[in-house]
Formats: C-alpha cells, sequence, structure tokens
C-alpha cells in the first residue's frame, strides 16, 4: 500500500515538473517574441528620412556635383547641396527653400502626356518622375535643353531649374506610332 502512494506521488511529481518546464519553455518564448515585436516597434518609430535626391541645389540653383554634395536632414527629408554654404542659409529659411522644389509625376502613352499641364514659378527646381506603361516614348522640351527617353516600366527622373519664363512644348522624342506627333503637353513657367 505505501509502495504504491510513493510511486502514484513519484509519478505525479514527475508529471508536475514536466509541465512546470514546459511551461517556462512558452514562457521564454512569448518573451523572445514580445522583444522581437517591441524591437521592431522602436526600430519604426524614428521614421526613417526620404531622401529627396535633388540633383540642382535649392539654395544656389546649380547643378549640384556628386564630389562636393553635402547633405542635409530636415523634417524627415535629406535634401542635396552644392556646399556646405548653402546648408547654412538653408537653415535660415527652410521653407523659402523647400517650396522651390516642385514634384510631378509624367506619364507618357499611346498618344499624349498626363497631365497634359505643369506648371511652375520662375526659379523653381522642376522634378519629373517620367513613366511609360505602353511603349518607349521620349520627353523633349527643347528650350530647356532636355530630350530623356523613356522605357516601359521605368521612372526617369529628370531635373531641371526653371529659369526662363514661357510656355513650352513638351513633346515625344522617340517614335512610337501613328500618333507620335500629337503628344503634347505644356511646360508653363510664370515670372
Ligand atoms: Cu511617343
Amino acid at each position: 500500500m505505501f509502495k504504491n502512494t510513493f510511486l502514484v506521488l513519484m509519478i505525479g511529481i514527475i508529471i508536475f515538473s514536466l509541465a512546470g518546464l514546459a511551461f517556462a519553455v512558452m514562457c521564454h518564448g512569448d518573451t523572445g517574441g514580445h522583444q522581437a515585436t517591441q524591437a521592431a516597434a522602436t526600430q519604426a518609430t524614428p521614421q526613417e528620412a526620404v531622401n529627396v535626391g535633388n540633383k540642382m541645389c535649392p539654395v544656389s540653383g546649380e547643378k549640384i556635383d556628386d564630389k562636393m554634395k553635402t547633405t542635409y536632414e530636415y523634417e524627415g527629408k535629406i535634401y542635396n547641396f552644392c556646399c556646405p554654404g548653402c546648408i547654412d542659409e538653408f537653415k535660415k529659411e527652410p521653407q523659402k527653400y523647400i517650396s522651390k522644389i516642385k514634384e510631378f509625376n509624367l506619364e507618357a502613352y499611346q498618344f499624349g502626356f498626363s497631365p497634359e499641364v505643369i506648371e511652375v514659378k520662375k526659379g523653381d527646381i522642376v522634378k519629373i518622375l517620367a513613366t511609360s506603361g505602353d511603349v518607349p516614348h521620349g520627353v523633349y522640351i527643347k528650350e530647356y535643353n532636355i530630350n530623356v527617353p523613356v522605357k516601359k516600366g521605368q521612372t526617369q527622373r529628370i531635373e531641371f531649374v526653371a529659369d526662363k519664363n514661357g510656355e513650352f512644348d513638351i513633346l515625344c522624342s522617340v517614335y512610337c506610332g501613328k500618333g507620335h506627333n500629337t503628344m503634347k503637353a505644356k511646360l508653363i513657367v510664370k515670372e
């Protein structure tokens, strides 16, 4: 009788310890997962700065030499400058310079452009992200000396300072079919 009770007790202890061990493992696993979530959350909190990647200096309006370029982060965006002196200027009136950078998506298609009008102010830095969803096209603005081929599914980045005021045709420079000559959009640069 005594022997039986002892056996039951021993089995009981073994089961209890195993359960305890399993519980510990589960808890540990859970803690690990929790830590991972926390780590992900901390990484996401300070939002990664967006690279504006501007090729023209927003202060001097000059083309940025890759060797000389300096960057400055402002309100979650990284801007390129031609020299440290321009960053000092930028810091005095950031909004004034940021507002000069105008970004547009321009889609070329058979046979036209969307949007049909791009309007900026003289002195603005015009950033055009050109795409094509059908066949190869080209973005041609004669007066600004721009002629950039745009392949299907590709985004071509065009950047220039709108230093001439007036209305300029945006045409297609890659023959793309019957309506090629009718492809037209307008760049309006206001004084
Ligand atoms: Cu075309």
